[in-house]
């Protein structure tokens, strides 16, 4: 089997544990919880956190030796933002979306470009969402030439030089979630990007939390996506005026 497939079978496998444990950790004690919602709206919402459950993987160091225009922006180490969670196992840069039951609804593509910064040879943010064809702006805040070139399953590669302060804007047709973006200059660099055909998306930031609002009532399968730990799903029934809390929990294989 090639390195490859095997790793895929790795994920695959280890989708299917997380997906088991979200289904079981729904089954028994974390059923969605109802609080009434403000009046005056037609609207529901899903509320809720990602959490990380077990030890925090000691993040890895980035060396920048190789680039000493990229090294010396950092007085102080850079760590890896594979897995990055807070003490109480808020995991942040976890993809929370609607995955079904919008049916064909279709819904009006942003007029202001979503952005990426490139600044000290690290992407900002680590993870971005934003929407089928809506502009996405890279940014070089940097002194030195990057490559910008994200590396798509469903969409079109691209690869792109981008020289000290200039800008690239694309756009994505198609959704798909979690893109590889890398720089062909500095091997670390490494961001994920998350493209939807509809409003009701969130990355989880420093406290696990996300906010899916404004959706009409019905049935929803959501979804967590996590670059390491894989993806989550459970299904809510939300109504008119009703705000439901979920939470999603990825098991840590560090020290295991
Ligand atoms: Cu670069």
């Amino acid at each position: 089997m090639s390195q490859r497939a095997e790793k895929a079978g790795v994920v695959m496998k280890r989708n299917y544990l997380i997906v088991v444990i979200a289904l079981a950790i729904a089954v028994v004690g974390a059923a969605p919880t109802s609080t009434p919602a403000k009046s005056g709206t037609d609207t529901a919402a899903v509320k809720g956190t990602v959490k990380l459950e077990g030890a925090l993987p000691t993040p890895a160091r980035i060396n920048m030796s190789s680039d000493p225009a990229c090294a010396r922006q950092h007085s102080t180490a850079v760590l890896a933002e594979e897995i990055v969670a807070d003490k109480n196992g808020d995991l942040q840069n976890v993809v929370v979306f609607v995955a079904e039951g919008l049916a064909d609804r279709t819904f009006e593509v942003p007029a202001q470009p979503a952005v990426i910064e490139q600044k000290g040879c690290v992407y900002q943010p680590h993870v971005l969402a934003f929407r089928v064809n809506q502009k996405l702006q890279v940014l070089n805040n940097d002194a030195c030439t990057h490559n910008i070139h994200p590396q798509p399953a469903n969409n079109r590669e691209w690869n792109k030089a981008q020289v000290a302060g200039s800008t690239v804007e694309e756009t994505f047709p198609r959704e798909e979630v979690g893109i590889p973006l890398k720089c062909n200059v500095h091997p670390w660099m490494r961001a994920y990007l998350a493209v939807f055909k509809h409003p009701y998306f969130a990355v989880t930031g420093k406290d696990g939390s996300f906010d899916l609002s404004n959706l009409p009532p019905g049935t929803y399968t959501i979804s967590a996506w996590h670059e390491k730990l894989g993806t989550a799903t459970q299904k809510i029934t939300v109504g008119s005026n009703e705000t439901k809390t979920l939470q999603f929990v990825f098991k840590s294989r560090a020290g295991s």
